[in-house]
C-alpha cells in the first residue's frame, strides 16, 4: 500500500528546524516547524543567531539545533505519528556552519540513555559552544592568505569550486585555530551542519557529502578528495578531523538504538548522508536543463543543474547531490528575507499583505526608480549600504514608500539576473524560474521575479523544497542501495505561479540581456553594481 512506510526529511536551516513525511508515492503526508527564536528563547537568538559586537562575527548555539531536534521528534511521537514505518531519512543543513565535537564526545555519542533528551546528553560534547555560520564574514585575512597559498584566487577557485569566501568552512577553521589553539587542539572532530545533523541520528560520526563539502574551500571538487595544500594552509592534522567524503546519496548506516528505544523508529531505518540546503533543495525542486532555481529564504539563492564546469572568481560551483558526475552553479545573496522583512517594517507597518499592495500600485520598472539594499555585508557583490537612485540617476536618500518596496524587490532580481547572466547563463524561450521559500508564498513578489526575468514563474506544493529534497534523497539512497532507483519519480508537479506581464522584455528600466558583455550598456546603475568591488562603503 502507498501509504504503509515513510521517508523522513530534515531540514536544520538558519531560523529554524523543518521536517518533512513523504510516502512511498513521495507526496507530503506531514510537516512541522520549530521556530528557534519563538520556541527556544532560551537562546537569546535573533532570526536564529548571534550577531557579535564587531558585526562580522555570526553564530548560533549548537545546543539550540539539539534541543530543537528533541523538541520536534517528541511533538511527532505526541501527535501519534508512526516512527516505526521510517524506512529512511536524511536531511540538509545551513551550508558553511561547523560543529566543534571536543575530545570523547564520540563514545557519548555512541552510549546514549534513551531516558535522556539528546541535548542534556550531549550539553558537554562541543568544545566550540556557538558555531560559526554562513553569515559570517570575519575571516577575510584567512581568505587572502589561502588564496596566496595556492597560487591565487582563480587557481583555488580551480580545484575548490569557488574562491576564498569568508562564510567557507576552510577558513572559518583557520582563524578557529588561529586565534583559540587549545581548543582547536580539544576538538576531535569538526562537522558541517549537515553531517553534525545526520551525527545525531547514526550515533556516531557521520561523514561529510561531496555536495556539502564543496562549500568549504577544501574538497577538490574533481577528484572528490581533500585537497592536502588547502588543509595544511588552514590547520594543521586537519584531515583526521574532518574524516572522509561521500556520495551525497550513501547510506550511512542505521539509525541509533536510541531511536528505536525513545521514539520507536525501526532498528533497520536507514540514515542516507546529510548535504547542504541548496544542494537538498536543488534534488527537491527536480530541476531540468535550462530551469533556473531561485531560493528567497534566509538568504536567496539562485541555482543551476550543470554538466561541465567552469569556476569563476565570481559564484560557486558544488558537487552535484543527485548525479555524482554533474555539478551545480550557485549564486547567494546574503540580504535576502531579513532585508525584505525591514522594509516591510519600514514601509509597510509590518504587513505583507500591504507590501504586496505596493507592489501591485507601483509599475514594473519602478518608473526609473532604483535601489540597492545591504543591510549586512552582501557576499554577491561584496558592498554594504543603501543606494537610491532617481529616475535622472541621481543618488537620492530616500523614495516614497510604495517606491522604496518596489525599488528593494527589482533591485533584488536585477541583481540576481545580472549576475546570472555573468555566470554564462542565458535567458531562452524555454526558460523556467522555479520559485521555492518562504517569500515563495508571496505573489506579487514573484510577478516581480517573472517580469524581471521576462520568464514564467513555477512553484511547487511545499515552499520547503530544502527538506522535501532531503526527503527524496532518503528514498532515493535506499532505493540505490537496493539497486532499484527505477520508478522513483515524484507525482507531485510544478505550479505555474504567474507569467511576465505583457512588454516586460521592452521594459526600458530593466537590464538589457547581456548587459555585463563589455560595452556601452554597462553604464546602466544595476550593471556597476556587478562589478565585485571590495569597498564596503559603496558598491559601485
Ligand atoms: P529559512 O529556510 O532560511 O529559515 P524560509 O525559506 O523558511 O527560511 O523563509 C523564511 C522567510 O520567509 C521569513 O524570514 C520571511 O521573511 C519570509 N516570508 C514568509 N512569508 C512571506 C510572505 N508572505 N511574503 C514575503 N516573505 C515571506
Ligand atoms: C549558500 C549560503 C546560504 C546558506 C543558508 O552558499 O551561504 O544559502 O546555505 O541557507
Amino acid at each position: 500500500m502507498a501509504s504503509e512506510s515513510y521517508y523522513l526529511g530534515f531540514d536544520f536551516s538558519t531560523q529554524q528546524l523543518k521536517v518533512i513525511a513523504i510516502n512511498e508515492g513521495l507526496q507530503v503526508v506531514l510537516e512541522d516547524n520549530i521556530q528557534f527564536d519563538r520556541d527556544l528563547p532560551e537562546f537569546g537568538t535573533q532570526g536564529g543567531i548571534h550577531t557579535h559586537r564587531d558585526k562580522l562575527t555570526v553564530t548560533s548555539p549548537v545546543l539550540m539545533w539539539v534541543k530543537a531536534l528533541d523538541i520536534i521528534l517528541d511533538r511527532l511521537k505526541s501527535s501519534g505519528f508512526n516512527f516505526g514505518k521510517v524506512r529512511a531519512l536524511s536531511g540538509s543543513g545551513q551550508q558553511h556552519g561547523s560543529v566543534y565535537w571536543k575530545n570523547g564526545a564520540r563514545d557519548q555519542l555512541r552510549h546514549l540513555n534513551a531516558d535522556l533528551p539528546l541535548h542534556s546528553l550531549l550539553e558537554a560534547c562541543f568544545s566550540v559552544a556557538d558555531s560559526p555560520i554562513w553569515m559570517d564574514s570575519s575571516t577575510s585575512a584567512k581568505c587572502h592568505h589561502l588564496e596566496e597559498a595556492v597560487g591565487g584566487p582563480q587557481e583555488l577557485a580551480n580545484i575548490t569550486g569557488s574562491r576564498a569566501y569568508e562564510r567557507f568552512t576552510g577558513n572559518q577553521i583557520a582563524k578557529m585555530f588561529h586565534q583559540k589553539p587549545e581548543i582547536y587542539l580539544q576538538t576531535e572532530r569538526i562537522s558541517l551542519v549537515s553531517s553534525f545533523a545526520a551525527s545525531l541520528f547514526l550515533g556516531d560520526y557521520a561523514p561529510i557529502d561531496y555536495s556539502d563539502g564543496s562549500g568549504m574551500n577544501l574538497l577538490n571538487i574533481s577528484e572528490k578528495t581533500w585537497s592536502e595544500i588547502c588543509l595544511d594552509t588552514c590547520a594543521p592534522n586537519l584531515k583526521e578531523r574532518l574524516g572522509s567524503v561521500v556520495p551525497s546519496n550513501s547510506v550511512l548506516g542505521s539509525v541509533s538504538p536510541y531511536y528505536a528505544d525513545r521514539y520507536g523508529f525501526s532498528r533497520e531505518c536507514r540514515i542516507v548522508a546529510f548535504t547542504g540546503d541548496n544542494p537538498a533543495s536543488l534534488a527537491g525542486m527536480r530541476l531540468q536543463q535550462g530551469d533556473i532555481a531561485v531560493s528567497l529564504g534566509t538568504s536567496d539563492t539562485l541555482f543551476l543543474w550543470i554538466q561541465d564546469p567552469t569556476p569563476a572568481l565570481e559564484g560557486h560551483i558544488f558537487c552535484n547531490p543527485v548525479q555524482h558526475q554533474d555539478y551545480m552553479a550557485l549564486l547567494c545573496f546574503k540580504n535576502g528575507s531579513l532585508m525584505r522583512e525591514r522594509i516591510r517594517d519600514e514601509c509597510a507597518s509590518g504587513s505583507w499583505e500591504i507590501f504586496s499592495q505596493a507592489l501591485a500600485s507601483t509599475p514594473p520598472g519602478n518608473s526609473g526608480n532604483v535601489g540597492f539594499y545591504f543591510e549586512a555585508m552582501e557576499i554577491t557583490p561584496q558592498a554594504v549600504g543603501v543606494h537610491r537612485f532617481n529616475a535622472d540617476s541621481r543618488k537620492v536618500s530616500e523614495f516614497p514608500k510604495d517606491v522604496e518596496i518596489r525599488a528593494l524587490v527589482e533591485g533584488q532580481f536585477m541583481a540576481k539576473r545580472i549576475h546570472a547572466e555573468r555566470l554564462g547563463y542565458k535567458i531562452m524561450p524555454q526558460t523556467r524560474i522555479l520559485a521555492t521559500g518562504g517569500a515563495s508564498s508571496n505573489q506579487d513578489i514573484l510577478q516581480v521575479l517573472s517580469d524581471v526575468f521576462n520568464a514564467p514563474v513555477y512553484t511547487i506544493a511545499t515552499a520547503n523544497s530544502a527538506c522535501l529534497g532531503a526527503a527524496y534523497q532518503a528514498a532515493h539512497g535506499l532505493a540505490i542501495e537496493a539497486s532499484v532507483s527505477e520508478g522513483l519519480k515524484p507525482t507531485e508537479g510544478h505550479k505555474l505561479a504567474v507569467t511576465p506581464r505583457p512588454g516586460a522584455d521592452k521594459n526600458p528600466h530593466y537590464p538589457p540581456s547581456g548587459v555585463l558583455m563589455p560595452g556601452p550598456q554597462a553604464s546602466s546603475h544595476s550593471a556597476q553594481l556587478c562589478t565585485n568591488v571590495r569597498s564596503p562603503h559603496h558598491p559601485y
